[in-house]
């Protein structure tokens, strides 16, 4: 079965508007994508039908939103593939999750003079969090670089590992580049010497199937407002064994066993890892969103983007000056480009002016930059409701764009 785009469009009515009287063309989906019809009225439905605080109360509303919000676990478990629902932890998103692991891990296992691997295509978020655990445990960040192509070089990873070495941090998906990294590969070179493997499955989620088990993930992070459900919401997967032994991140209400002056003991997993009242409306909107990407097909949606990756990469190779960053053969739909001459901003603002939303600039990913010695880009990135024929209107606008300057 094919995906539909314009039956998909119709789920999504934002993007049936005008911005600055031209049809919007929405390529920031990287950035953050909308959300369709469906998980709107998931959202109404708790709002004005029942919504409640989860796991407390005994009324039928609370009951109801904790059962939602509990059949979510379970719609995340099986999406992934996760041995069991303990496994699955609901964070604010994927900047959360590796928080929560880089301070919890660190906690359990880094100790002064330990390593982390973190690839070089990083967004920050995978970075920073590192370094303030680095900082804190008297450990060390060692870089994992990629080639010019935008992948990662895999035969200097044996090599860069130690016997201090206790963690690679690592993309499935980089942001700027597009580049699929092979998780798998990589998990059987880290566990071969006993190292585990996070992997932030931001950029992945949404574009191809994920089985944390086949890859061989230690931690898997993502958030929800990539994948066509809430902001403000996301997941942290984590192997069982590992978290058991990893303290929580943070106190207070629902993580708790009982509390004594004395001393506390602690929830089993996953509400270990879950203090305070979470995002109980954003985690019901999420499980709204994997039913709409299960529908399409997450197989299906892979075909599509990735027809439109190939579509839109051979034409703007014909522009002249055009320099595209990210050249891997296993891409996901984002591509990374500058036009000679011109400052990625200026396009980018150029080409809002024209209804086209992209991004441009060093996409929280300031390494990337550096790697190539440039400021920015511009980065157009799909998702499942684009179409050949924004793809068709693009190309003239940006055309414009450049005979401008
Ligand atoms: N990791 C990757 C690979 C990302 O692309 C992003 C967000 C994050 C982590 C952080 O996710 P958050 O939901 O916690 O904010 N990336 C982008 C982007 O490419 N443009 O805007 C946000």
């Amino acid at each position: 079965m094919n995906l539909d785009p314009i039956k998909i469009r119709q789920d999504f009515p934002i993007l049936q508007q005008k911005i600055y009287n031209k049809p919007l063309i929405y390529f920031d989906s990287a950035a953050s994508s909308q959300r369709p019809l469906q998980v709107q009225e998931k959202i109404r439905q708790i709002d004005q039908e029942y919504y409640g605080n989860i796991h407390r109360a005994v009324h039928y509303m609370a009951d109801k939103a904790t059962a939602d919000y509990e059949t979510t676990r379970e719609k995340v478990r099986s999406l992934i593939n996760a041995g069991t629902t303990a496994e699955i932890i609901f964070t604010k998103g994927t900047t959360e999750s590796v928080n929560l692991v880089a301070w919890s891990f660190g906690e359990a296992f880094i100790s002064a003079g330990d390593e982390i691997i973190v690839s070089e295509m990083e967004h920050h978020s995978n970075i920073v969090p590192w370094q303030l655990m680095a900082g804190r445990k008297g450990a060390k960040i060692v870089m994992l670089p990629f080639n010019n192509k935008g992948e990662l070089e895999l035969d200097k990873l044996p090599g860069l590992i130690s016997e201090k070495t206790k963690l690679i941090a690592v993309a499935h998906v980089s942001n700027v580049l597009g580049t699929v990294n092979p998780v798998a590969e990589i998990a059987a070179i880290a566990h071969a010497r006993g190292v585990k493997l996070f992997v932030d499955g931001a950029q992945a989620i949404q574009h191809l199937p994920v089985d944390v088990q086949a890859l061989g993930a230690d931690f898997y992070a993502f958030s929800a407002h990539k994948m066509y459900g809430p902001n403000g919401v996301g997941v942290l997967y984590g192997r069982k064994e590992l978290l058991e032994q990893m303290p929580p991140y943070q106190g207070g209400g629902e993580m708790i066993s009982e509390v004594r002056f004395s001393g506390t003991t602690f929830n089993e997993l996953p509400y270990k890892f879950e203090a305070g009242t979470p995002n109980i409306t954003g985690v019901i909107g999420l499980g709204a969103a994997i039913d709409y990407l299960l529908e399409a097909g997450i197989e299906n949606i892979s075909v599509h983007e990735q027809a439109l990756l190939k579509y839109a990469t051979e034409k703007l190779m014909q522009i002249p000056g055009m320099k595209i960053y990210g050249e891997s053969k296993n891409k996901s739909g984002v591509i990374s480009f500058n036009v000679e001459g011109i400052h990625s901003f200026d396009l980018g603002t150029m080409l809002d002016k024209m209804g086209i939303a992209v991004r441009t600039g060093h996409h929280c990913a300031d390494p990337v930059m550096q790697h190539f010695g440039i400021p920015g880009t511009v980065r157009m990135s799909f998702g499942i409701y684009n179409t050949r024929e924004e793809i068709d209107a693009f190309l003239p606008a940006l055309k414009k764009v450049i005979s401008l300057f």
